[in-house]
């Protein structure tokens, strides 16, 4: 049954969240209409709700938030010729401009227009139903799940963290950070053919995760020095890493992760923290050390769905807790806190 209104979870300000009605949107030229079913609950919407910006990135109006979703399509608008009503679909919440240089390379996570789903000032889609364009919607195949399709969001993540590392057969990965990327992470790593993934994490029960969705080694940071930390590291795998792929933004992770890579290799820099930080960039420059950013993905989407709908991922150990929409606060609460042990928290819109 069709409803009257359309409950979504809105940023009115740093701090106060709340559950409102807001216009049911309809789907314009190349856009499709869904009716929302799982979104998971990033790090980054718990950040905006608590503190009100991240980075220049500031919460100046009310704004819907959630960015990890998938959707059922309701409605599709004028030209949509691949999806129809009724199919299930993951979101890819970033649209580009499509004009820019980097649009027209390929390099599309670089635009710098680029909307974001729950990134100010764009709304987000934690709500009933929600308008995309039809190309960043990917159709799920049967024996791919929506709460999968909603993870495809993180993993993708993981997946151009790994391209960019150069991750491939046989390759000695160090993730730093057990945290939910870091876990999607270490997932790619493996399905990328690493034959060893060591983690690294202050809490023993991420690490646990970890060990039970593959790590080879799991590491407890336990001393502050980046260097006893990444001797630690080298005695696991035996040698140096060839990659590192640093998933906390913690400085002395940082700090680590280029102590730890071998001469030649290359670290991949995922987390995000203080705008500037002190690393010993003379050592990583004489050994020949790459450091390499990433920004969120393009192009990932494909492949991530592809590495579950062949099996050779299963993200779903990372779901820890679910809630119906109209608990969402509830849901922030418990992703804020990581209580009952919490990673990813997944939302079900349609409760
Ligand atoms: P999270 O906070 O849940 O996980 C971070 C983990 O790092 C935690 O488990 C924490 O215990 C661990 N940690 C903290 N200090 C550490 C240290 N010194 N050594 C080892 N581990 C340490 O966050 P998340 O959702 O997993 O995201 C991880 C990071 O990735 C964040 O900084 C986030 O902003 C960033 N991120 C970046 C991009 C991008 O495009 N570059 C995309 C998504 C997320
Ligand atoms: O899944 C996308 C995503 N990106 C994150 C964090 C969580 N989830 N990033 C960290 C914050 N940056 S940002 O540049 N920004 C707010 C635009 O500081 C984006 C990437
Ligand atoms: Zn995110």
């Amino acid at each position: 049954m069709a409803e009257s209104g359309n409950l979504s979870a809105i940023l009115k300000k740093k701090g106060e969240l709340v559950m409102e009605d807001t216009p049911i949107p309809q789907p314009g030229k190349n856009e499709v209409q869904l009716q929302m079913q799982a979104v998971g609950i990033c790090g980054s919407d718990v950040h905006y709700w608590v503190h009100g910006n991240i980075g220049d990135f500031i919460v100046k109006k009310p704004i819907i938030l959630g960015h990890e979703g998938s959707g059922i399509v309701s409605a599709v608008g004028e030209g949509v010729t691949h999806l129809k009503v009724g199919d299930r679909v993951a979101i890819e919440p970033g649209l580009p401009c499509r004009m820019c240089k980097h649009c027209k390379q390929g390099r599309y996570n670089l635009c710098a227009d680029m909307e974001f789903c729950a990134t100010p000032p764009t709304d987000g889609n934690l709500r009933r139903y929600y308008c995309h364009a039809a190309d960043f919607c990917y159709k799920l195949p049967d024996n791919v799940s929506l709460e999968e399709g909603a993870l495809l969001e993180p993993l993708a993540v993981g997946v151009h963290a790994c391209r960019r590392a150069g991750v491939y057969l046989g390759s000695h990965v160090l993730v730093c950070g057990a945290g939910p990327i870091g876990l999607v992470t270490l997932l790619t790593a493996k399905a990328m053919g690493a034959a060893e993934v060591a983690i690294t994490d202050l809490e023993q029960g991420r690490l646990d995760m970890a060990k039970k969705l593959g790590a080879n080694h799991c590491i407890k940071v336990d001393s502050r020095d980046p260097q006893v930390m990444a001797k630690k590291i080298e005695e696991a795998f035996g040698e140096q890493p060839d990659i590192t792929i640093e998933c906390s933004g913690a400085e002395p992770s940082v700090q680590t992760g280029i102590y730890a890579t071998a001469s030649g290799g290359c670290i991949v820099l995922v987390g995000l923290g203080a705008p500037t930080a002190t690393i010993p960039i003379v050592n990583a420059a004489v050994r020949e050390v790459d450091i390499r950013g990433i920004f969120r993905y393009a192009n990932c989407y494909p492949t991530a769905l592809a590495m579950i709908a062949s099996g050779k991922v299963d993200p779903k150990p990372l779901i820890t807790h679910h809630f119906p929409l109209a608990k969402s606060i509830d849901a922030f609460e418990v992703s804020k806190t990581g209580a009952g042990g919490a990673i990813k928290v997944m939302i079900h819109c349609n409760e």
